[in-house]
């Protein structure tokens, strides 16, 4: 059977190299269309969890993957020579910031070695993996093509970015549309081909750093329009504006907008990470993208903000950050989910523990904490808790917490995330539901 064929009747054989929050779920689909999945991951206890049904992930249900495992549909390995058996390799590696905001592509690099290793002759090699235009061609390419191996003739090379939004339910691997892009016509097609047996729509680019930019810009587009509104919100706070007010009254606009909501900073591995991945690019062009690093800069300080405002509240009690009780709500990125990668909360409770005050927090996604060398555990939320501290930070709204309860017991709110006011303050505007 020809590759095209193998993909086509879903006998291919599918690695998946890199098992978060972005390759087991791909694991996931791909097995559940009828391809033989092998994952790959160099972490032994997920490797472990995932053979034995189990789910490391929120958004997949380990029922899903125990009928997987036992249908032989998939399995996961820490042995890469694996990849020799593998008609379709998928990459689906974090691409961090190193320490000065550098991009960190080592785990791109290390699994296009092992793949290097192991490549099985016409395979199709795909890079999920967020990172800045150019890397499939000019980084995963030439380490492909070493020991005389030629693109299009001993391999097909793709690019197809992620769209995974953690804990959305509405939009999932399936209904989302798939951008994707190959080196040549026929790596194209047969990209296009495979995606399309797990994704209802797959849009097809020009070449890959098409694709590696389409996935920028909706980075960039979000974090961008986070820092707007973020900027907006301290502004309107001096003039005594409602931001929460001014958002929900442009969003009745049907045509040309597009809310965000201000908040305490940018977390995730994601909006605060890929777009320093084109600025750094764009410095081989001589260019300056203005944009992004005005946006993060504004995002970074959102903490400092944040910090502030706890300071004016304790202010109205005449006291200080120091030596207070402060209560952080929701250490969380982002709603409803456990993940705190980059929380912005994580750097408030940093710059509160400097300056002295006594921080304790409450989420109910996250049980315990680590900032710096202090470990955290999330404590209970009750009235008393709420009473006896002298300010508490709504950072992230989870759904599941009784904000009545906060704004009745709390001695001073600080809501960034305007859920506690939503809540109990009718807009002016009327006829906004
Ligand atoms: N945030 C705001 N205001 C907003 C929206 C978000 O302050 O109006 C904050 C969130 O609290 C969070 C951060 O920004 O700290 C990122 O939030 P996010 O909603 O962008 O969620 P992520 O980073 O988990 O996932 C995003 C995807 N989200 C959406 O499209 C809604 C998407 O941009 C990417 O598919 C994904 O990153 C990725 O993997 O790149």
């Amino acid at each position: 059977m020809t590759l095209k064929e193998k993909i086509g009747s879903k006998n291919a054989k599918v690695g998946i190299i890199g098992l978060g929050y972005v390759g087991l779920p791909l694991a996931v689909e791909v097995a559940k269309a009828g391809f033989q999945t092998l994952g790959f991951d160099h972490n032994e206890e997920k490797v472990g969890l995932i053979n034995k049904g189990e789910s490391y992930v929120e958004d997949i249900d380990a029922q899903i993957i125990k009928e997987l495992i036992e249908k032989g549909k998939l399995k996961a390995t820490e042995d890469f020579s694996f990849i020799e058996e593998q008609d379709v390799v998928c990459i689906c590696v974090p691409t961090p910031l190193g320490p000065s905001q550098e991009p960190d592509i080592s785990a791109i690099i290390s699994a296009s070695e092992q793949i290097s290793k192991h490549l099985r002759n016409g395979s199709l090699i795909i890079l999920e993996s967020t990172t800045y235009p150019g890397t499939t061609e000019e980084v995963v390419l030439p380490i492909l093509q070493n020991n005389g191996r030629k693109v299009e003739e001993n391999f097909f090379l793709g690019y197809a970015p992620e769209r995974v939004d953690p804990g959305n339910k509405k939009y999932t691997l399936g209904n989302t549309p798939k951008v994707v892009s190959a080196i040549g016509g026929e790596a194209k097609e047969l990209t296009k081909l495979f995606y399309s047996q797990i994704c209802a729509r797959v849009i097809c680019l020009s070449s890959p750093k098409a694709a590696e930019m389409t996935k920028l810009l909706e980075n960039i587009f979000r974090c961008v329009n986070i820092a707007l509104v973020n900027e907006l919100m301290v502004l309107c706070d001096r003039m005594g504006i409602n931001i929460w007010e001014v958002v929900e009254a442009a969003s009745t606009k049907p045509f040309g907008f597009m809310p965000f909501y201000p908040g305490p900073g940018l977390g995730g591995h994601c909006i605060p990470v890929d777009p320093f991945y084109l600025s750094y690019k764009a410095r081989e062009y001589d260019f300056h993208t203005e944009f992004i690093e005005l946006a993060g800069k504004i995002n970074e300080n959102m903490p400092y903000y944040v910090v502030s405002k706890i300071s004016e509240a304790l202010n109205k009690d005449k006291k200080s950050i120091n030596g207070s009780k402060i209560l952080i709500l929701g250490v969380a990125y982002k709603r409803d989910i456990s993940d705190t990668r980059e929380s912005p909360a994580i750097k408030i409770i940093e710059l509160l523990l400097k300056e002295g005050a006594a921080v304790s927090y409450h989420d109910p996604y996250v049980e315990e904490l680590r900032v710096g060398n202090k470990a955290f555990r999330s404590q209970l939320l009750n009235e008393d808790v709420l009473r006896a501290s002298d300010c508490a930070a709504i950072i992230t709204d989870h759904s599941n917490v009784v904000y009545e309860q906060v704004a009745a017991c709390a001695q001073q709110i600080v809501d960034m995330r305007n859920v506690v006011r939503l809540r109990y303050q009718v807009l002016e505007t009327p006829g906004i539901d």
